[in-house]
């Protein structure tokens, strides 16, 4: 009270909602007036910070906090009253007559949609120092996923407008979610190395900010351990992206400019795109207002599964259920061994890789109703059985994928299955971490997120007709995995099925010694027989036919040693780099037409 003279009116009303709240412990121990004024004050401006950044402010922070924590005390199940079973959806196999037929629906509707990047976190699994869009895809060529990402939505936005003969070609909007601990070097990325090719003004950073920590049962908030003006504050999760997306506004700017869907994704998923195209044409053609995209998954797998819960009271609905809630789940309702394999050998729960597709008109009249507010979660890790004090401070927490629990029945949601060779490869844990992985499961490491890109080029190339070697198997990191041919290419030379088809034709056999870099749209192999390494750049009207056959002594797939510091972090979390011994390079760039053949 005797230092409220500090403050401005509105910081005294936020003083007072305080006292209200139970929260009086923050300031009990406040000098006096005169004494650290300037620190009193920045106090009072991090809670009208923390106050404007939640759905209902601090006083539904704590009343949420309130009720969660005393859910979790009592040990209260969230899907008590519900039962697991298997939902259906839409399971797609690369490369038939269906696949094709959604790729074209989507590239077709590419054009209205906004792509938004989830982009906050810190990745603690994967010890990276660095922000993980930063990190390499493949070492090929070095593309990093921010990258891959935007070249991936240039190259869409492209095939989109060309396949609707539009005159006037809709940009793509490209949204980041960063973080304080994102934000600076995501931006830095950008701008070092001219927003890849994007416009600035088609990329929005909007950065989600922590929320306060809590220390009891009664969501006292907690102070800073080092900082006793401050409260304490950490990640709320990347379901902050919706109430962040609603607040900025984009969302109306969107549907006034036409768009239809809004498609979010993660940050280390270098497979992701060649997805895209067919999961937008479910989208499209199912009208779904939620599609989520999954892949098969091993039972206790670390992603969620989609599961249909149905309640005893007659509610219904197809969400995602966390990896750790799932197995639980299944043992209370009925099902002895838990989330285990079924015959053929995975979950009958499709594993969620947390791409979802929304359209965007029900997705603004649902946020309209719900301020972007996703349900949440706390998980504090209690002292003892008492449940009455915590090891460290907690925080509510939200996930993107649990939109749709606040959905009406009415709403479509579906969900699209997705060959995990062609769709999912993570990178999120460290080299110790991946080596530990149980036999079968995936390592989800640097090392297999860029094999995976190789196996899921040399496939569909085979799928075009190439003859592509059987791949080797090789160990790095303490991690068994399959060496393919290092092929890989730009999403301008082919995003689509059709597309990348149309671009190889009569014999051609790749090598498994070989790496093959395609940087450019019109490259066409016709009878080309690759043992070595060949990288072909080319100018957008440089059109380059490549045949016959070219052998050289190639690049050699070394392995190193993750713990020799000598090397650079980004090649020794995936334990090999490439050893450049010989190779054909041959760059384009002048328009026109080229033969090359050796
Ligand atoms: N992220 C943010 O932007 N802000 C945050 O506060 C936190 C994260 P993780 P997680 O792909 O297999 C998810 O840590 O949360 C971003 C799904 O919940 O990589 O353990 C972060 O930058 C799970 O169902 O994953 O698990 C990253 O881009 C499953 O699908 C993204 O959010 C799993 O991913 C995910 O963060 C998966």
């Amino acid at each position: 009270v005797k230092n409220l003279h500090l403050l401005h009116p509105d910081q005294i009303e936020l003083a007072k909602m305080l006292v209200d709240l139970g929260q009086s412990h923050l300031f009990q121990h406040w000098p006096e007036p005169g004494v650290e004024d300037e620190q009193k004050k920045a106090f009072f401006a991090q809670v009208a910070k923390l106050n404007s950044n939640y759905p209902g402010g601090l006083a539904s922070y704590v009343k949420n906090a309130r009720e969660l924590l005393a859910d979790s005390k009592e040990g209260k199940n969230p899907y008590d009253g519900f039962t697991p079973s298997v939902p259906t959806g839409e399971v797609l196999s690369f490369g038939d007559n269906n696949f094709i037929k959604f790729e074209e629906a989507g590239v077709k509707e590419a054009q209205n949609a906004a792509f938004v990047l989830v982009a906050g976190g810190l990745g603690e699994r994967l010890g990276y120092n660095g922000i993980k869009v930063a990190l390499p895809a493949e070492t090929t060529t070095g593309t990093c996923f921010l990258q891959l990402y935007i070249e991936s939505i240039l190259a869409l936005q492209g095939a989109s407008s060309r396949l609707s003969h539009a005159t006037s070609p809709k940009v793509i909007p490209f949204v980041i979610m960063t973080s304080d601990d994102t934000h600076a070097r995501t931006l830095d990325l950008l701008e070092s190395n001219s927003y890849f090719g994007m416009k600035p003004t088609q990329v929005h950073l909007l950065k989600q900010e922590k929320v306060a920590c809590l220390e009891d049962n009664d969501a006292r908030l907690a102070l800073d351990p080092h900082d006793k003006y401050k409260i304490q504050t950490k990640p709320h999760g990347h379901g902050d992206v919706h109430s962040l997306l609603y607040s900025s506004g984009l969302l109306n700017v969107w549907r006034d400019a036409g768009l239809r869907w809004v498609l979010f994704f993660q940050d280390t998923n270098g497979l992701l795109f060649k997805a895209i195209p067919a999961s937008l044409g479910v989208s499209a053609l199912k009208h779904y207002h939620v599609n989520s995209l999954a892949v098969q998954r091993k039972a206790k797998e670390a992603i969620g599964g989609i599961t249909r819960l149905t309640h005893s009271d007659g509610r219904s609905m197809v969400i995602n259920v966390e990896y750790n809630q799932l197995d639980p789940l299944l043992r209370a309702t009925g099902h002895p061994d838990g989330d285990a394999n079924c015959e053929t050998g995975y979950s009958p729960f499709p594993g969620n890789i947390n791409q979802l597709i929304l359209e965007l008109g029900p997705y603004i009249e649902e946020l309209t109703k719900t301020g972007g507010a996703i349900k949440e979660f706390v998980n504090p890790k209690y002292k003892d059985a008492s449940k009455t004090s915590f090891k460290s401070s907690t925080r509510l927490e939200c996930m993107m994928q649990d939109y749709p629990k606040t959905l009406p029945p009415s709403a479509r949601v579906g969900f699209t299955v997705i060959d995990t060779w062609l769709a999912y490869a993570p990178v999120k844990n460290n080299p110790e971490d991946a080596a530990k992985v149980p036999k079968g499961n995936p390592y989800h490491s640097a090392t297999s997120g860029e094999m995976a890109i190789y196996r899921a080029n040399s496939h569909i190339l085979q799928k075009a007709g190439v003859q592509v070697e059987d791949p080797v198997k090789q160990v790095f990191n303490g991690q068994e995995v399959e060496v393919w041919p290092r092929i890989t290419w730009k999403p301008i030379w082919g995003l689509t099925f059709a597309e990348i088809k149309s671009k190889v034709s009569g014999n051609c056999s790749i090598s498994q010694r070989s790496t093959l870099a395609l940087k450019g749209r019109s490259i066409l192999l016709q009878n080309l027989s690759l043992d070595g390494a060949l990288i072909i750049n080319t100018v957008d009207g440089a059109k380059v036919k490549v045949g016959g056959s070219i052998q050289n002594k190639g690049w050699i797939v070394e392995s190193i040693d993750y713990k020799d510091t000598s090397i650079a972090e980004e090649l020794r979390t995936r334990g090999f780099r490439m050893k450049k011994v010989e190779g054909l390079e041959e760059t384009y760039n002048q328009p026109g037409e080229f033969s090359l053949k050796p």
